[in-house]
């Protein structure tokens, strides 16, 4: 058996809703935050809850790899976890994603998870170095660094796997355009990815 194959088995084996359609989210959509939008589009059974087989069923369902995808889940569940659900855990809260956000973040979200337009724009403004409309991974690289709260390692790091994992999955033509980072600050990218077929 490959291991590909192997990851698809054990995703089936933790949840028997792997072919069952998305469910409707737990917080009405007009009530959540962008933030909250975002992460809903991983929550398949409705419950407010992503469990990391959830995880791995939405990076999948957005053309990851089974391997990063098994990966980068149990990295992001591993993070936002535990701060999110106010014990040590492995599954993330959706009612209290406002608590996952961490310092090194860009701003682009309140500290109550809203899109903050303004701080959109001033990423583009200070980033899109060559004027493309889009910012490609040496624009993205130095915007992480700088960025950088001093001394939070941890922050860094996770800014560093959100941007990569982003790339991975939205860039066009080498960069992540303008449209695309507004739709996956707004909360509705993935979903978008997801209709086109990854
Ligand atoms: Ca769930
Ligand atoms: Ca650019």
């Amino acid at each position: 058996m490959s291991m590909a194959m192997m990851w698809q088995v054990m995703g089936v084996a933790v949840g028997l809703w792997w072919n069952e359609p998305r469910a409707e989210p737990a917080i009405p959509w007009d009530e959540m935050t962008a933030l909250q939008k975002h992460v809903s589009f991983f929550d398949y059974d409705g419950d407010g809850y992503i469990t990391v087989a959830e995880d791995y069923r939405g990076l999948r369902a957005l053309d990851l790899a089974p391997g990063p995808a098994f990966a980068f889940a149990f990295a992001i569940n591993g993070a936002l976890g535990t701060p999110t659900m106010g014990y040590p855990s492995l599954t993330i809260s959706i009612y209290d994603i406002d608590d996952g956000i961490h310092g090194s973040d860009t701003g682009i979200y309140d500290s109550q998870g809203r899109f903050v337009p303004e701080q959109f724009e001033r990423l583009f403004a200070d980033w899109d170095r060559n004027g493309s409309g889009g910012l490609d991974p040496v624009e993205l690289a130095a915007r992480t660094i700088d960025d950088a709260d001093l001394f939070d390692l941890f922050g860094v790091t996770a800014s560093a796997a959100e941007v990569s994992l982003l790339f991975v999955v939205a860039a066009e033509d080498g960069e992540l355009s303008r449209d695309r980072m507004r739709a996956f600050y707004d909360g509705t990218l993935f979903f978008e990815l997801e209709a086109e077929g990854g």
